[in-house]
């Protein structure tokens, strides 16, 4: 139901989706129970004419009982979940599966840059392609990611790989995912970051075998169309002329200064 709304592009996107199903079935149950039998008991047990109200001071086993079950229940729901979790947790974030590629993603601010590791599949070598704001994914690779923040803290968030990770200034963190599906998606950067967080994102593009190498000889001779710019329009370019914001000190020009 999820990818109706977010498409699922990559191999673990839905099992993230299955752990939302069944938080949502199990809570939305106790939900609608819980409020049904608050509503009919609010109507069955309405004021009516000549009744008196009964006081129950609820220590019999025979009325604890209607706390205690329902308790029971809950926690056994619970164990469910934490279950499920776990499950899906030790699969995505503590297993790391052998990599067929390499990419550095590191977190400044407000821009995103990429190393890509080039044909040998290694970093830091001659071969690696670097790009801003715009990652290139071959389809069906395996890929490891090392994570960097050059400032604050930052987020890596694809919401089609159903992938987060914070970047921490001074520590490279590693994880992975597998691309499943081609298109370009959207990153965003999903910690509080400072002034431009909300432009802090970036377009990421799965390609099949053939158009990542396009796309990849495109960038080297300088021929390339950022695939973040041109789906973003103009809707995030800054103010061109800053005369136009004569407001001092206002958010477009400090932005602007920035940059
Ligand atoms: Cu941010």
């Amino acid at each position: 139901m999820i990818e109706y709304f977010v498409e699922n592009a990559s191999s673990f996107a839905g099992d993230i989706d299955n752990l939302f199903l069944v938080i949502t079935l199990i809570i939305g149950f106790w939900f609608f129970l819980t409020f049904g039998i608050l509503v009919y008991f609010i109507v069955k047990f309405r004021r009516k004419d000549g009744v008196k109200a009964k006081y129950f001071a609820g220590e019999k086993h025979s009325e604890t009982k209607w706390t205690h079950y329902p308790h029971y229940a809950v926690i056994a729901m619970d164990v469910v979940i934490i279950a499920v979790n776990i499950m899906v947790w030790v699969n995505i974030k503590q297993t790391l599966p052998p990599r067929d590629n390499l990419v550095r993603v590191i977190g400044q601010q407000w821009t995103w840059s990429f190393i890509h590791a080039g044909p040998d599949g290694e970093l830091d070598t001659p071969d690696d392609v670097a790009t801003v704001n715009d990652l290139h994914l071959k389809l069906g690779d395996t890929y490891h990611f090392e994570l960097q923040s050059r400032d604050v803290l930052h987020n890596f968030a694809v919401p089609a790989f159903r992938l987060r990770q914070d970047a921490v200034p001074g520590r490279t963190i590693s994880g992975w995912f597998k691309p499943t599906k081609t298109g370009t998606y959207d990153l965003q950067c999903a910690e509080m970051c400072g002034y431009g967080h909300g432009i802090m994102g970036a377009a990421v593009t799965v390609h099949s075998a053939e158009s990542y190498e396009t796309t990849m000889a495109q960038i080297q001779n300088g021929t390339y169309e950022s695939h973040y710019q041109k789906r973003m329009g103009t809707k995030t370019s800054l103010p061109s002329n800053t005369s136009q914001v004569d407001e001092e000190g206002s958010f477009a020009v400090l932005l602007a200064s920035i940059f």
